[in-house]
């Protein structure tokens, strides 16, 4: 159902209509002082929320302090309303020492848990899934706690848009979406924007609720927002509300507003959210002029308190060591298990067993994916997951891969530890952005911990063609925060994905569909670690180091077994885990053979072994006998004919040639 409300009447006594007005001049008054420091170049950027700020302070005012506000760049409001204390949002604002990113992350880019407040990624609608992932959580524990994110109506054409609120709709998560429609997104005004007549109309399509309400009546928004709260906390399911309003500046303040006819200044500036507050205000006889003198004072001194303050307050400094190590949370999880015990059991099975033995062990955890509920995922990883733990924790979710992942950073954000399949490895692509930008940076940015592991069935060898077969792990080796593994034996199937479950940063885990069933080895029953960015030595040997993972390992000791009969020793080294990649072991082994081959059934060009082979030439060059060599598949899509796929574009059959040449260098 989709409805319009005009008019608000909300009960409010005279204390709680003056307290109201002192938090919605607060964030003008905060911005008014920013535009000078900003034309006295003592600030850098600034988005202007003026008069929007009924939106911002509206909704924070009718939401419970634990409710979780996902806000945008012109949401000020939020963050005075909710009561962040001003010196270090000043601090912030400025980046300077005390704010909330040590001066990583500038303006409103910050989230700060103890508020209850996850701040926005340039990338625009990126949150909305988040938001998801926090009601999720609280759908979860049982909480009455809502979460709400706001979106820009540009920001409502993305694709994250849709996924997050199909998602919330269909899981009927406690969450609102408020549409801040503001007229221009930039300088793109709503009519190039969207086609249908009200944003709000959206939410017929989704199965949601959806309200237009005048964004610049505080008092409309407020009931509004107790309305959808009321409804998420009892467990309705989402809203989507529209909250009408205006852009009264540019862009950002460099970006002028010429594009904007002025006629629709002045059509605003009557509607300005706090002149109308302020009549009714008066109206009620409740604005005095000394009431009005004391809240402007307490204002100004407030301002020019905090303001002394982060003006005085230092530069942040840092090393490059600091840098790298805040890049991820600390992890306690070393390798508790080095007998393998005598037990042989199928790649796959060990994947289901550390699923099953970890959703058995810690409630925290839960799966999300495509079809693997009742269906047990298109592999059968998850075979039988519902019966034992039930479809709150082992949860279909619809075709959303972007959706999904984010959501995982909201229910990681809120103490959750996320397992999210993606059906095949070759659609995370659909969910790049959410890996690449909100799950590795948070913990550089602003200090959170994100617990979400990726299970990702990669590889190929099962005729499945150009985008059923990709090993993608290249794509995520250039992006500082992500964790990268690449289990080959059983043995390390269960262990790393034990080890990456309770890891507290993002691990993207890739399991190989050719060794899920034709794969079997010695798997400890009891539950075990290995440690991320430890490699092995699975066989050893003296003339030529092989180094590889996955599938490689397998091709690697083939041609150990093949090289042994005419008398050569291959030392294989599997990494095991990519990012990090253990460095000194395949140095030690590099030292003690003084040949290396780089093997990969990922494409060559910027693959893993152009890391591995520069670093390699860069720190142990004098201990080379040969040149480094990689071997890896053709830089071609995956073929799907099996004969294209086996013998021409896999490095296979290339392999012996190139061994013997580089034995012989
Ligand atoms: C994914 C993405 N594309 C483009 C941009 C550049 N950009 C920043 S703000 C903006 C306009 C946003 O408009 P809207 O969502 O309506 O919010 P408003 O700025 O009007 O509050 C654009 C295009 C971006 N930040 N992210």
């Amino acid at each position: 159902m989709v409805t319009s409300q005009k008019k608000s009447v909300l009960p409010l006594t005279q204390k709680e209509a003056q307290e109201l007005y002192y938090y919605l001049l607060l964030p003008r008054r905060i911005e008014e002082r920013m535009l000078k420091l900003l034309r006295q170049g003592k600030i850098t950027k600034w988005f202007s929320g003026i008069g929007q700020e009924a939106i911002a302070v509206g909704t924070t005012y009718a939401l419970r302090p634990d409710d979780v506000i996902l806000p945008m760049h012109r949401n000020l409001g939020v963050f005075t309303t909710r009561g962040v204390e001003m010196h270090r949002l000043f601090r912030q604002l400025m980046g300077k020492v005390g704010g909330f990113t040590k001066g990583r992350d500038r303006s409103f880019h910050f989230g700060a848990l103890e508020y209850h407040i996850v701040g926005m990624i340039s990338h625009l609608a990126a949150m909305l899934p988040v938001a998801d992932g926090f009601a999720t959580a609280f759908q979860l524990s049982g909480e009455d706690r809502v979460a709400v994110a706001f979106v820009g109506d540009g920001a409502t054409s993305e694709g994250d848009f849709h996924e997050a609120l199909n998602l919330a709709a269909v899981w009927k998560l406690p969450v609102i979406f408020l549409i801040e429609n503001n007229g221009y997104a930039l300088s793109t005004p709503t009519n190039e924007q969207y086609a249908c007549q009200r944003l709000a109309d959206r939410a017929i399509g989704y199965g949601m609720p959806g309200v237009q309400i005048d964004g610049n009546d505080i008092l409309a928004v407020i009931a509004t927002i107790r309305e959808a709260a009321r409804r998420a906390r009892n467990g309705e399911g989402p809203t989507l509300v529209e909250a009408l309003t205006f852009r009264m500046r540019g862009h950002e303040e460099a970006s002028g507003t010429k594009y904007v006819p002025p006629e629709l200044f002045e059509r605003w500036k009557k509607k300005d959210p706090i002149l109308r507050f302020e009549k009714f205000l008066k109206k009620n006889g409740w604005l005095t002029s000394d009431f009005q003198k004391e809240v402007e004072e307490r204002i100004s001194a407030a301002i020019e308190e905090a303001l002394n303050d982060a003006l005085n307050a230092p530069r942040p400094t840092s090393t490059p060591q600091q840098e790298v190590a805040d890049v991820f949370a600390p992890s306690s999880v070393r390798t508790t298990a080095l007998a393998r015990g005598n037990r042989i059991i199928r790649y796959i099975d060990a994947i289901s067993e550390a699923l099953r033995q970890k959703m058995e062990s810690d409630p925290k955890v839960m799966l999300m994916g495509q079809d693997i509920a009742e269906y047990g995922g298109v592999f059968k990883v998850t075979e039988g997951f519902v019966d034992q733990f039930g479809k709150a924790r082992v949860r279909n979710t619809p075709i959303i891969e972007s959706g999904a992942i984010g959501a995982g950073l909201g229910l990681a954000l809120a103490g959750y530890k996320p397992v999210i399949e993606m059906q095949f490895a070759d659609f995370i692509s659909c969910g790049f952005n959410q890996v690449v930008n909100n799950l590795a940076k948070t913990h550089y940015r602003w200090g959170a911990a994100v617990n979400v592991t990726l299970r990702l069935p990669a590889g190929g060898g099962v005729s499945g063609g150009p985008f059923h077969s990709q090993n993608p792990e290249a794509w995520f080796l250039h992006v500082p925060g992500l964790k990268i593994v690449a289990p080959a034996t059983p043995f390390d199937a269960k262990g790393l994905l034990m080890a990456a479950m309770e890891d507290p940063n993002p691990v993207l885990y890739f399991e190989h569909k050719l060794l899920y069933r034709s794969l079997r080895g010695e798997v400890p029953l009891e539950a075990y670690t290995i440690e991320i960015g430890k490699a092995e030595v699975k066989r050893q040997g003296t003339d030529l180091t092989i180094v590889t993972y996955g599938l490689g390992v397998h091709w690697a000791l083939e041609m150990a077994d093949e090289f042994a009969a005419r008398g050569a020793a291959i030392e294989v080294v599997d990494l095991r885990s990519l990012l990090p990649w253990d460095k000194e072991l395949v140095l030690d082994s590099v030292a003690r053979t003084n040949k290396v081959l780089i093997l990969h059934e990922a494409t060559l060009t910027g693959g893993v072994g152009a890391e591995i082979a520069a670093t390699i030439a860069q720190e142990a060059f004098e201990l080379l006998d040969g040149p480094v060599v990689r071997v890896a598949s053709l830089d071609t899509p995956v073929p799907f004919s099996e004969q294209l796929e086996k013998h021409v574009f896999w490095p296979r059959d290339r392999l012996p040639e190139v061994v013997e040449q580089l034995l012989r260098y």
